[in-house]
C-alpha cells in the first residue's frame, strides 16, 4: 500500500504499513503509546478515581467495578483520550475525521470473571468500521491475568446473533450488566484462529467495530490487569447511545486542541 506520509505525524511508515495489513486480515491491531512511568501516573490517577467513587456511595459500587467516564473527572484522563496519536490511528484506519465516543477503565484483580465473546459493533449499533474502541494496557497482559482474545479475521462477518446465559448474567454487578451472559454466536463450523492478546504496559490494542472477541478470567495470583478504554466514531457516523454508557459524540479536536496544543 502507497501512504502519503505527509499526513501523519505521529505514526510512522512501517506502523502504518502493520496496521493496514492487521486491519485487512486480522481486524485487530497494536501501537506503542505510553512508558511505563507515564503509566504509573494514569494508574494512580485512576485509582484516585476509583477510591473517591467507592467512598463517596458505599453502598452502591462494588471494590473493583469499571469506572464510567473518568476523563470527564480528569484532566490527565481527558489528556490521554485526546491523545494525537490515536487519533491519528482512528483516522488512518476509519479513514476520515473522528469523534470520541466514550472512555472507561477497567480494573481485572485476581479472580476477577473475564467479559463474554462480542462484537463492539453490537452494542454501538455502527457500521461496519465505524468505531473503532481501543484498550491502553495499565499492565502487562497476557492470557494468565484474563489478557483480550480476538477470533483473527472475524471482522469480516456481519453482527452475529447474540445468546443468552442466565447464570453468567448472575455474575454481572448491578452496575455493568453487560460484561457476562450475552455472547454472539460463532457461524457453525466456522475456521477463525482464537488468537491470544499479549500487550506490554503503555501499549494500546485497536478493535474493529465488528471483529469477535472476549476476555478471560484473571488466572494470575498477583498480578491486577487494568486498562483505560476509548471509543471513536467516524464522524456523521450513526451510534445507539445505549441505557448504560448514554454515549454522546465528544469533539475530541477541541481536547486535543486544550491538551495538546494541536
Ligand atoms: O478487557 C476486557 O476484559 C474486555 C474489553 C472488551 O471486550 C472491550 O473493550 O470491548
Amino acid at each position: 500500500m502507497v501512504i502519503n506520509m505527509n499526513k501523519y505525524r505521529h505514526l510512522s511508515e512501517e506502523e502504518l504499513q502493520q496496521m493496514s495489513f492487521d486491519w485487512r486480515f486480522r481486524g485487530f491491531t497494536q501501537i506503542e503509546l505510553l512508558t511505563e512511568l507515564e503509566v504509573d501516573e494514569i494508574n494512580e490517577e485512576l485509582n484516585k478515581l476509583r477510591l473517591e467513587r467507592n467512598s463517596a456511595e458505599p453502598e452502591k459500587w462494588q471494590e473493583y467495578e469499571p469506572f464510567m467516564y473518568p476523563h470527564k473527572l480528569s484532566d490527565k484522563l481527558a489528556k490521554l483520550f485526546s491523545h494525537p496519536k490515536i487519533i491519528e490511528a482512528c483516522e488512518f484506519l476509519m479513514d476520515g475525521e473522528v469523534v470520541g465516543m466514550q472512555t472507561w477503565a477497567y480494573f481485572k484483580p485476581k479472580g476477577e470473571l473475564g467479559r463474554d465473546q462480542h462484537q463492539n459493533g453490537f452494542y454501538t449499533g455502527c457500521g461496519h468500521n465505524e468505531i473503532i474502541n481501543i484498550a491502553l494496557a495499565l499492565d502487562n497482559h497476557d492470557p494468565e491475568n484474563g489478557s483480550v482474545w480476538n477470533y483473527e479475521g472475524s471482522h469480516r462477518l456481519p453482527v452475529l446473533p447474540m445468546e443468552d446465559n442466565e447464570e453468567r448474567k448472575a455474575t454481572n454487578t448491578s452496575n455493568w450488566r453487560s460484561e457476562r451472559g450475552i455472547s454472539c454466536v460463532m457461524p457453525e463450523g466456522h475456521d477463525f484462529r482464537k488468537v491470544n492478546g499479549y500487550l506490554k504496559k503503555g501499549q494500546v490494542a485497536l478493535l474493529h467495530s465488528h471483529v469477535v472477541h472476549g476476555s478471560d478470567p484473571n488466572k494470575d495470583t498477583t498480578r491486577m490487569r487494568r486498562n483505560f478504554l476509548a471509543g471513536y466514531l467516524k464522524k456523521g457516523a450513526y451510534f445507539r447511545a445505549g441505557n448504560q454508557m448514554k454515549r454522546e459524540p465528544i469533539d475530541i479536536y477541541e481536547l486535543r486542541q486544550k491538551h495538546w496544543g494541536e
